[in-house]
């Protein structure tokens, strides 16, 4: 029988998510849309060929008709919302961040706990990408000798208006915060944060760089630049002591002309990670099905862990001072 999927949330990435399980997650079904405005949500139904739509996103979650939830709505209702889906019983893949609150993240661990299960599957889909695995691999097998540093860059072609410097901080940095923890297997003890002499921390989009330290003595810095202008380039080196590995973003062409040799970049991060969205999602489909945790992919905790180095982030921004980061005692329901 077809998994029913209910999205919570018809913007940009609710969209991409419909189109994926609508043409690419064999399997799974696209029952529901839900949307606040019901003619953005009748859209994306419509081009997706969904079952139903509806403006309800706790009734749509409780829904006799839907098996599994995955919510893409604006980043404040990512924690309730999950919370709604655990106490109706049914399993989340919620788009990151779980929350911008480490308090709020915790609330929704503790559900988890109570109930002695897993029901989030977070969206850091960086985690699925095959460079990023084949970064991890490099490290598992070896041939990489101890990891010592990680060098990250982070850029978007424009800012959203009222994108803030701390914005960096707390939407687009949480993907390389968790990636790092995710390639290295360690946590961080310490965050400094830099912008600019005279960029304006207030400014859209302004660019922050970040030296992080790990538990294991490694460095971690990561660059976002939000208004780039040039493509959607997010770059990484994990340096060994016995060598280093690039990712490679996947490039289709090189185009020759006027004693030219050029690639293209990617607009945003949908082109660029697509088949690691595509292989979060189908994931996060054999998860409703066995309720097996998929290896490797973000939970509530990683969300937690996320929030809280952000908050860090933006204290050591604003204080211009390094900031130490002790969190809670993880449960051992997230010990996989
Ligand atoms: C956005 O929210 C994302 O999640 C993208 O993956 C990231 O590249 C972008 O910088 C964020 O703003």
């Amino acid at each position: 029988m077809s998994v029913r999927i209910a999205i919570v949330g018809a913007g940009i990435m609710g969209a991409d998510h419909a189109r994926i399980v609508s043409e690419d997650l064999p399997g799974a079904i696209l029952q529901v849309v839900c949307d606040a405005s019901s003619e953005r949500a009748r859209h994306v139904a419509e081009s997706s060929g969904a079952t139903d739509v509806a403006t309800d996103p706790v009734e749509t979650i409780r829904r006799n008709d839907v098996d599994a939830v995955l919510i893409a709505s604006p980043d404040e209702t990512h924690a309730p919302l999950s919370l709604a889906a655990i106490e109706a019983g049914k399993p989340v893949l919620c788009e990151k961040p779980l929350s911008q609150s480490s308090k709020e993240c915790l609330g929704v661990i503790e559900a988890e706990v109570a109930r002695g299960r897993q029901f989030v599957q977070l969206g850091f889909m960086r985690r699925f990408d095959p460079s990023y695995r084949s970064m991890k691999a490099s490290l598992d097998d070896g041939s990489l000798g101890r990891p010592i540093m990680m060098h990250n860059f982070h850029r978007n072609v424009e800012a959203p208006a009222n994108f803030t410097g701390q914005m960096a901080i707390t939407n687009s940095a949480p993907h390389e915060f968790d990636v790092a923890r995710f390639v290295l297997g360690a946590d961080y003890s310490a965050i400094s944060a830099f912008q600019p002499t005279g960029v304006d921390a207030s400014q859209t989009g302004a660019p922050v760089f970040m030296v992080l330290e790990t538990d294991k003595g490694q460095l971690v810095n990561i660059e976002i630049n939000n208004n780039a202008a040039y493509g959607y380039d997010v770059r990484g080196e994990l340096v060994g002591e016995k060598g280093s590995i690039f990712l490679n973003a996947p490039v289709s062409t090189r185009q020759n002309g006027a004693l030219m040799a050029f690639e293209r970049y990617a607009p945003d991060w949908r082109p660029r990670f697509a088949e690691a969205y595509r292989l979060q999602n189908k994931a996060f489909l054999h998860f409703v099905r066995t309720g097996e945790f998929p290896a490797g992919a973000s939970d509530a905790w990683d969300g937690y862990c996320a929030a809280l180095v952000a908050e860090a982030g933006v204290e050591a921004l604003q204080k211009g001072e390094r900031i130490t980061i002790a969190g809670a005692e993880k449960p051992s329901l997230y010990n996989r």
